[in-house]
């Protein structure tokens, strides 16, 4: 037995095998156990003879297996250390470098601007309550224009926001006037076309303060147009109409790629505008109901489409591109 149990000792290939052994020569049933515990049945003679058989036995099986889990835990140390050394001599794995997306840039020129011009950044909820989103916007249950921006409505008054004008009600509701804001975020239609996405962003810009026309509007918006496109663009406002903003103007930047009249130009396609977004004077109904005195204070708000002033930027003719994810049309920018 004591042989037999040796040479399993010597063949044991790692710790591993070397724990098997024992317990199966000196584990709780191995046979030598069994042997002891069955002394007591024998003869004085036999129980003095066998007995020290058996600690002999024992205390060699022990001393092999301990001896050779020692060798074997040595020789799996080293070559664990082969297997995980690092050759520092290597040259590195090149890691993939990430970059902006192009909504992102123009998010962040923008905001840039009008951090440089002294406003602030803030931002709002993208889950919004009905009050926020449309009636403190001058937009009242029941009032047609909630149908023109295809709304997610979600349980118990909440809807996703449509635009980011509800910031605007936010910051007048805890903020006392002069007022400079600016509020980047996503906001949510239920549109889906080369230039409309359910899920979009928005920058929208507020100024309440003493005296504010709206030549400031103008003069911000082309400086901000210039900022974002380059020197040379300008700016155009036509008359608009938003419940919230009296009077309201739409946008437009000069085509900066060829000026105007090109019909295959790529971005304007000859009209020589671009729609960049929608502004106009706060109007005395929204300050009212934040608790502002239209008599004493005015201001001007805009909002504009980051997405769709990348879309010019870089002249991408889908917007959809933007959110699906692929890397052959993210890698170009
Ligand atoms: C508004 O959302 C107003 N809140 C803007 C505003 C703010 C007016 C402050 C006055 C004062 P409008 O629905 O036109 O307006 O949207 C503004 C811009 O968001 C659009 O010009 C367009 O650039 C962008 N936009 C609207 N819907 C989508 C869409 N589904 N996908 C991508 N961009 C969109």
């Amino acid at each position: 037995l004591q042989k037999e149990a040796l040479e399993a000792v010597a063949a044991a290939r790692s710790t591993d095998e070397v724990e098997r052994v024992r317990v199966r020569y000196l584990g709780r049933s191995a046979e030598l156990t069994g042997i002891k515990k069955n002394i007591g049945r024998l003869s004085p003679e036999e129980r003095r003879e066998v007995g020290r058989a058996a600690n002999l036995a024992s205390r060699e099986i022990e001393a092999a297996l301990k001896k050779r889990a020692e060798v074997l835990a040595e020789a799996e140390r080293e070559e664990r250390l082969r297997s995980e050394a690092v050759d520092v001599t290597l040259p590195g794995a090149p890691y993939p470098r990430g970059h902006l997306h192009p909504t992102r840039r123009v998010i962040d020129d923008v905001v840039d601007f009008f951090v440089g011009l002294g406003y602030r950044v803030a931002e709002g909820p993208e889950v919004e309550t009905d009050y926020h989103n449309f009636t403190a916007l001058n937009i009242p249950p029941g009032h047609p224009a909630r149908a023109m921006q295809a709304t997610f409505f979600l349980d118990e008054g909440l809807v996703l926001r449509t635009h980011t004008s509800p910031v605007q009600v936010r910051t007048m509701l805890v903020q006392r006037p002069p007022v400079y804001v600016v509020v980047p975020g996503k906001t949510f239609r239920r549109d889906s076309d080369p230039t409309h996405t359910p899920m979009f962003h928005q920058i929208e810009g507020l100024a309440v303060d003493r005296g504010i026309t709206l030549a400031h509007l103008k003069g911000t918006l082309a400086a901000m147009a210039r900022h974002v496109f380059g020197g040379g663009v300008g700016i155009r406002l036509r008359p608009s109409y938003f419940q919230f903003t009296e009077p309201s103007v739409e946008l437009d930047v000069s085509c900066f790629l060829c000026g105007g009249g090109d019909p295959d130009c790529r971005i304007c396609k000859g009209a020589g505008w671009l729609e960049m977004g929608g502004a106009g004077m706060v109007d005395p109904d929204v300050l009212e109901e934040v608790g502002y005195d239209p008599e004493e204070y005015t201001g001007f708000a805009f909002g504009f489409g980051p997405d769709r002033m990348a879309m010019v930027k870089y002249g991408i003719p889908d917007l959809r591109l933007f959110f699906e994810g692929d890397l052959r049309f993210l890698n170009q920018f």
